[in-house]
């Protein structure tokens, strides 16, 4: 198995799922601040020139969500998906809750701070982004009171993939009005297989 990472970006759910899953795997560092991403021979594997990618055999797979789906039904064993129905469609609603309202809004204050070019930056599309990402937080961190996990009473790939994202919420210091979600966070940052956080992946390439 292939892993098409760049250290302090979303691969580290792929990452993280792995790691926990205890599979072998191959790291394929695409460098993305050195075009990496946009190259004829990365462009086959994943059209949108982003990461991560997963590739199993035939199996070619984009989508870090997609990915970790991937990797817990492969490896049942390890109960990363709920398999009762009713569970199941809770995880698969926060995993959607988490990519759509919560990293959406990180998304765009990347881009508005950093990714787009100074003069096409919005100042004003970074105050509503964070006002959106901090709304949302409040709901997720009203379901959190009390739980140790996202949905059921063991770790699901829902935990790491909401993990990593309140890492990034916490990086751009949206996360100080939930400290039931910053607990989280960074007990699920304790477990023994998790990956590195953000910062220190930063760190590692220099950024
Ligand atoms: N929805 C995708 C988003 C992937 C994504 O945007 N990854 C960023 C890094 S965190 C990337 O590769 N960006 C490169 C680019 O936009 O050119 C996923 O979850 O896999």
């Amino acid at each position: 198995m292939k892993l098409y990472e760049f250290a302090p970006t979303r691969s580290i759910r792929a990452r993280w799922t792995l790691q926990e899953l205890g599979v072998d795997f191959e790291a394929i560092t695409v460098n993305l601040l050195a075009g990496q991403g946009q190259t004829p021979e990365y462009l086959r594997l994943n059209p949108a020139g982003k990461l991560p990618t997963l590739v199993d055999g035939d199996v070619v797979l984009t989508e870090s969500v997609a990915i970790v789906l991937y990797l817990a039904e492969k490896y049942p064993e390890k109960r990363f998906v709920p398999t009762d129905p009713k569970l199941r469609a809770q995880l698969n609603r926060w995993l959607l809750f988490t990519a759509t309202e919560l990293e959406q809004p990180l998304w765009r204050i990347a881009r508005h701070t950093f990714l787009y070019p100074e003069e096409q930056r919005s100042p004003a599309d970074i105050e509503i982004a964070s006002r959106e990402f901090r709304e949302m937080a409040a709901v997720m961190e009203q379901h959190m009171r009390g739980r140790e996990f996202v949905v059921g009473d063991h770790v699901t790939v829902g935990d790491f993939v909401l993990a990593y994202t309140l890492d990034w919420g916490n990086e751009v210091q949206l996360l100080d009005r939930c400290p039931t979600l910053l607990s989280y966070m960074k007990r699920m940052y304790e477990r023994p297989k998790a990956p590195m956080r953000i910062a220190a992946a930063a760190a590692s390439i220099g950024m």
